[in-house]
């Protein structure tokens, strides 16, 4: 009743006004009436942008809000955080959430939103808040968008070496599959460092040479944790260990999976702010490089699929924008277990991906812990997503106990169907039966099959097997 009141209130200080231009004073117990709109275009891409839109509040207080403006045509939104849009011809209206409806006289609130360019690259002049036009302004960083240059698809001469780099070159998702510079489905195998704030020794020439010319692996995870005594601590340092790595694995012919490793807390967007200045850094470092993949959140945990998006709405546009054609890595919620740890599944996934494209979902699993529920559910979900496995243990989840080779065997005969890639928890000599070496090794010169724990031995004898990778 009182939010009615207010409406109507609203409506006739705007009909009042006439031109409902800023701050309308209004006396006795009328509301009064104003609002500014700030839209900036914050990113852009191919065709689509990124926009971020604020308002602020120059009448009385605000329960909810409506904005609404008209698009130059052509353009639409494919989908917003922080409120609800729709979209009708080019008449475009966002709507305020539960959470964000409430603005104080002189307060702001915000959403942002990715659209597509349509061919039209100016932003709307005009803006009205529940009804009542704004005063504000519209910005654009954009230059003018390339109209996409119908592909002669040229074919990629013959690789011209051997290793899994050469031969595969820049990687994309095609359909729900990793896809090589021919455009042929491939799988990766590798393994993930641990922490690198916890073993900074098992990384080093020998090791990494052993990897590639021994365990002939495709890729390697670095394991960035961002809390827990990680990036936090020493931002500019964890960047350049990361950078190192990643010229290692190029140097050998591997790629290398940038994992921004969120654990606690489990909601990626307390990290955003790291996660934004992190990204923007390896992104613009790495962008000519060939054998880099983002991950841009480790494993969500607790929080909703619809948060994770408002997470990656925000960091994919800036990694995007820095390194176009970079294979991005979402970790899904539950421990990236496409939801099911939390109760949840793959079909909230399918239902509402992310509109952006070359992206791959991640699942995570740990062989004693994860049964037959969730193999059916990888099952499922991977003739609907593109997934990409970006860690797994031959363990318990606490990357501790026994070490389930039954299960792990089931699961890789699974990937294997699937061509899914899959990464191994860990490359390291942890006193934790996950790590392929057994404790001590990273203190000494030799990473030999001798050094190798039961875990290391299983996965070794996984991964050093030949690769198909079609290049016709
Ligand atoms: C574990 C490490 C362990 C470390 C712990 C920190 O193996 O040594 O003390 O993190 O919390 C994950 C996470 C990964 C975990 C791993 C095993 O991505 O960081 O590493 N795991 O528990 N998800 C499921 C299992």
């Amino acid at each position: 009743m009182a939010q009615r009141s207010r409406v109507t209130a609203w409506l006739s200080a705007a009909l009042l006004t006439m031109t409902g231009v800023g701050a309308v004073a209004v006396s006795s117990a009328q509301a009064a009436a104003g609002c500014k709109v700030d839209y900036a275009v914050t990113n852009q891409w191919g065709e689509g942008f990124g926009a971020n839109v604020t308002l602020t509040n120059l009448g009385d207080p605000l329960d909810s809000w409506t904005v609404g403006w008209t698009f130059p045509s052509g353009q639409r939104i494919t989908q917003a955080w922080n409120g609800t849009a729709t979209q009708s011809g080019s008449a475009v209206t966002v709507r305020s959430m539960g959470y964000n409806g409430s603005v104080r006289t002189g307060g702001t609130a915000s959403f942002g939103f990715n659209g597509s360019w349509g061919g039209a690259n100016a932003v709307p002049t005009q803006f009205t808040v529940n009804g009542v036009t704004c005063t504000g302004s519209a910005t654009a960083t954009p230059t003018p968008t390339p109209t996409p240059t119908p592909t002669t698809t040229t074919t990629p001469p013959p690789p011209t070496g051997t290793t899994p780099l050469a031969i595969n070159g820049q990687l994309r998702v095609c359909g729900v599959n990793l896809c090589n510079q021919y455009g042929k489905p491939i799988q990766l195998r590798g393994v993930s460092t641990h922490g690198l704030q916890w073993f900074p020794s098992c990384y080093n020439t020998t090791s990494l040479n052993t990897l590639a010319t021994d365990w002939k692996a495709d890729v390697l995870r670095i394991a960035m944790y961002v809390n827990e005594d990680g990036y936090t601590t020493n931002p500019s340092g964890f960047t350049a260990r990361v950078n190192d790595l990643v010229d290692q694995a190029e140097s050998r012919g591997m790629y290398s999976i940038i994992d921004f490793h969120t654990l606690t807390p489990g909601d990626p967007n307390v990290n955003l702010e790291n996660a934004k200045t992190f990204f923007r850094n390896v992104a613009a470092r790495n962008a000519a490089k060939k054998n880099v993949i983002y991950e841009i959140a480790n494993e969500p945990n607790g929080v909703s699929w619809e948060q994770i998006r408002t997470y990656a709405n925000q960091v994919i546009p800036i990694i995007r924008n820095l390194d176009p054609d970079a294979v991005i890595l979402v970790g899904t919620r539950g421990w990236s277990s496409l939801g099911v740890s939390n109760g949840s599944s793959s079909a909230e996934i399918v239902a509402n991906p992310l509109s952006f494209s070359n992206i791959m979902y991640t699942f995570h699993f740990y062989a004693a812990s994860h049964l037959d529920n969730y193999r059916a559910e990888v099952r499922n979900a991977a003739s609907r997503l593109p997934i990409f496995v970006s860690e797994w243990g031959t363990t318990s989840a606490t990357g501790g106990g026994t070490v389930d080779i039954t299960s792990s065997t089931a699961w890789l005969a699974l990937l294997d169907s699937l061509k899914i890639s899959h990464v191994n928890w860990t490359y390291s000599d942890a006193n934790e039966s996950s790590a392929a070496f057994r404790p001590g090794t990273c203190a000494g010169s030799s990473y030999g099959t001798s050094q190798l724990s039961q875990s290391g031995q299983f996965v070794r004898s996984r991964i050093v097997t030949a690769d198909s990778f079609p290049t016709s």
